[in-house]
């Protein structure tokens, strides 16, 4: 079903909002991952407050859908998400990174309500996934599992052992979301490890692959629809975004992978933030 107006309206504000909560808690630390955090925005908020049942009631229901952050350093928009369900406290998200702080770098399952898996060494998202999604089927649950990627992230050979299980147990129940940004740490994929045809590398492993704009909502919803919707396999999503999405002089650069964020360069993103 196409998405309502109402809720693309509200979402494209919520993702205004989010995006200057993590360029303000990023500032304020002087750490983190904004370039990964800003490129799965929409990602992760459509799936929250539109296309998943997981609420603050059925956390630890056996019926709920299950989300993975296989990229995990993009930890920061998960926690303003996680936060704004209401899964803990917002007053947590002012101890990002600390010590001892209930949320770290890359997100604890043990320590954050809401965390699914602990995430953070690429590429073991999609293998618990796919546990997971198993899991489901045996115990005849209809929950869906959600795994967030990276296109860098789909070097390590462990997602490809992941995708051959996935197809062979025909995981219907399973879905991958490409945030296919073309950038990774330090340098572009075409640079450091070439991905090729990425739509063909996935069918060839017997996957369904799903073309998007991952920061366009309505085309973002009806790609996890379709994903729902196919029952011969898993589905994955190959959503082209922009790392550092909404801040121009972040957009496409690999620095801003990782990058302490200056007085002045604060002060510019908060300007574009609140003219979008
Ligand atoms: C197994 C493993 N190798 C290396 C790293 C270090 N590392 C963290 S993020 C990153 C780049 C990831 O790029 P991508 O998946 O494209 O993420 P995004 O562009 O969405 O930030 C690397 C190499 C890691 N976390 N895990
Ligand atoms: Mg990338």
């Amino acid at each position: 079903m196409t998405i309502s107006k109402e809720k693309l309206n509200e979402l494209t504000v919520i993702n205004k909002r989010f995006r200057r909560t993590l360029i303000d808690l990023l500032y304020k630390i002087q750490t983190g991952h904004p370039g990964g955090s800003l490129s799965c925005t929409e990602i992760l908020t459509l799936l929250y407050f539109e296309k998943m049942n997981i609420t603050k009631e059925n956390l630890n229901s056996m019926g709920r859908d299950r989300f993975i952050l296989g990229k995990g350093h993009a930890a920061p928009m998960l926690y303003i998400t996680l936060a704004e369900k209401g899964f803990f406290p917002k007053e947590e998200l002012q101890n990002l990174r600390q010590i001892n702080a209930m949320l770290q770098g890359h997100p604890c399952s043990k320590t954050t309500p809401g965390v699914e898996l602990s995430t953070g060494p690429l590429g073991l998202g999609i293998s618990a996934g796919c546990g997971m999604a198993q899991g489901l089927k045996l115990r005849n649950e209809d929950s869906m599992v959600y795994v967030v990627m990276g296109d860098g992230e789909i070097q390590e050979g462990i997602v490809w052992e992941a995708a051959m299980a996935a197809s062979k147990f025909k995981l219907n129940n399973l879905v991958a979301i490409l945030d296919n940004n073309g950038v990774q740490l330090d340098g572009t994929v075409e640079e450091i490890m070439p991905m090729g045809d990425i739509r063909a590398k996935w069918e060839a492993f017997g996957w369904h692959v799903i073309e998007a704009d991952g920061h366009d909502i309505s085309s973002l919803s009806d790609a996890i629809d379709e994903a729902k919707g196919y029952k011969d396999g898993p589905s994955i999503i190959n959503a082209k975004t922009v790392k550092g999405k909404g801040i121009s002089f972040m957009e496409g650069k690999n620095i801003w992978h990782g990058k302490p964020i200056s007085k002045d360069e604060y002060e510019a993103a908060i300007k574009e933030l609140e003219v979008i």
